[in-house]
């Protein structure tokens, strides 16, 4: 295969999802130059239909980066979170408890977002790149290569920006010996709907019942986003739109079930659950961003949100090498980021834990759900718990 010319950049980063856009963008705002490697075409990455709830600290970082217009135009702010168990239902008050509120925007709009900025910058962003492979990352010239329409290009850089997800080559390129991964696969997964029907609450309802957790989501005033949990062995054409609205309206309360505007999806998908963390995130001058290191299931909001904190870290020790010459961001970047991986791990699984029903729970277990739900409902300290990581722990 040919080898035509080699590029040259400061940060090479793999993976064009929001990790890695946002990365190149924040740099780029720095005058830090980066080139963005993503396997995909553009069109692919804004297809896939993930994350809904953005926190403070990433609210924050798109400011940064001056993509935020749209956000503030067209997203929404929620001040809190409606939670039910059978027929009941109570609010947690994120504004009254932390002072703080999440932004409810998709994580499609934020990574287009991304993309625009990069494109109206002049970024540099290489789609449809195959066979990606990166080389050197124990030394101090790294290079990553990859093949476009057949012709092998490669880049050599300063650092390179592992952002290319569970199933990329990044994390897979620190050697077995060196990486501790931990993993638990939970025994459940969503089937989730998009509609382009008026959200039923105009806040999420997350939902705990004796057939199965449901989440009412939502992207704007008239496109909704809804789940259910179903098992792990669950197919999509198992489920008809009409039999996905009756599942749902039996999970949560029946006041709420009676106003729901159903319609026909625009999207429908099952995704496994899991929780996993590969450590260390960093490998010589290769440095892992979000889900190329780690993933939550999507019960607390925290998969884009913990890849934003990885990317804040990332951006800061980068800014204090070029900027100041010192490597001390870069030598902590992965305990820093470790430290508030595992609590998201943490709030994550137990959220989930919470809000689920597993195929071994016993009745008592089910009573134990049921009390912990009466606990947060009646204590405001418990609720302080609850929101300070639901809006997001400080960076
Ligand atoms: P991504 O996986 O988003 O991006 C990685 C990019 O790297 C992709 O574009 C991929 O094409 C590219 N890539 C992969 N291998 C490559 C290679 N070898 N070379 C070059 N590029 C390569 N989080 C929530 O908070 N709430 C949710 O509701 C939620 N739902 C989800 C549903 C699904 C089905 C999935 C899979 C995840 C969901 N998540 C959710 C988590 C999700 O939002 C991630 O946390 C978020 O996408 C992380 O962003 P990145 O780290 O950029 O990884
Ligand atoms: C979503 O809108 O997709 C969403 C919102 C909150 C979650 C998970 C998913 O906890």
């Amino acid at each position: 295969m040919r080898r035509i010319n080699q590029l040259r950049t400061q940060v090479a980063i793999v993976g064009g999802g929001p990790s890695g856009l946002l990365l190149s963008q924040l740099l780029h705002v720095q005058g830090i130059d980066s080139i963005v490697i993503e396997r995909k075409t553009k069109d692919y990455v804004l297809g896939r239909i993930r994350a809904g709830v953005l926190e403070r600290g990433l609210v924050a970082l798109m400011e940064e980066a001056g993509c935020a217009d749209r956000m503030h135009a067209e997203g929404i702010i929620h001040d809190g979170t409606l939670i039910s168990f059978g027929q009941e239902m109570f609010r947690v008050d994120f504004a009254d408890l932390t002072g703080h509120s999440v932004m409810v925007y998709g994580q499609t709009e934020v990574t287009r977002d991304l993309y625009a900025a990069r494109e109206a910058a002049g970024g540099r962003i290489v789609c449809e790149a195959e066979d990606v492979v990166i080389e050197g990352a124990d030394t101090d010239a790294p290079t990553v290569s990859y093949a476009v329409q057949g012709a092998r290009q490669a880049i050599t850089c300063d650092f390179i920006a592992g952002c290319d997800g569970f199933h990329g080559v990044s994390r897979k390129t620190i050697p077995d010996h060196l990486r501790q991964e931990f993993e638990k696969v939970y025994p459940y997964g969503w089937l989730g709907i998009l509609s382009e029907t008026p959200p039923v609450n105009h806040e999420l309802i997350y939902a705990n019942s004796e057939r199965g957790f449901a989440l009412c989501s939502q992207r704007n005033a008239n496109l909704s986003r809804y789940y259910i949990q179903c098992s792990m062995s669950d197919h999509v054409d198992n489920w008809s739109d009409e039999a996905f609205w009756d599942e749902l309206k039996k999970r949560i309360p029946s006041d709420q079930a009676d106003t729901l505007i159903t319609g026909p999806s625009i999207e429908k998908s099952i995704a496994p659950l899991r929780s996993f963390v590969t450590e260390p995130m960093q490998w010589g001058r290769l440095f892992l961003c979000g889900d190329a290191a780690h993933i939550v299931p999507p019960t607390g909001a925290k998969g884009l949100n913990t890849a934003a904190s990885d990317v804040h870290y990332l951006y800061h020790a980068l800014r204090m090498f070029y900027g100041e010459g010192s490597e001390n961001g870069l030598n902590t970047y992965s305990q820093k980021a470790l430290l508030r991986v595992w609590k998201a791990e943490r709030f994550s699984w137990w959220f989930s834990n919470l809000m689920h029903s597993y195929p071994d729970h016993t009745a008592f277990d089910h009573k134990m759900q049921i009390a912990e739900l009466e606990f947060l409902r009646s204590n405001r300290a418990a609720q302080m718990a609850m929101a300070e990581n639901y809006v997001g722990l400080p960076y």
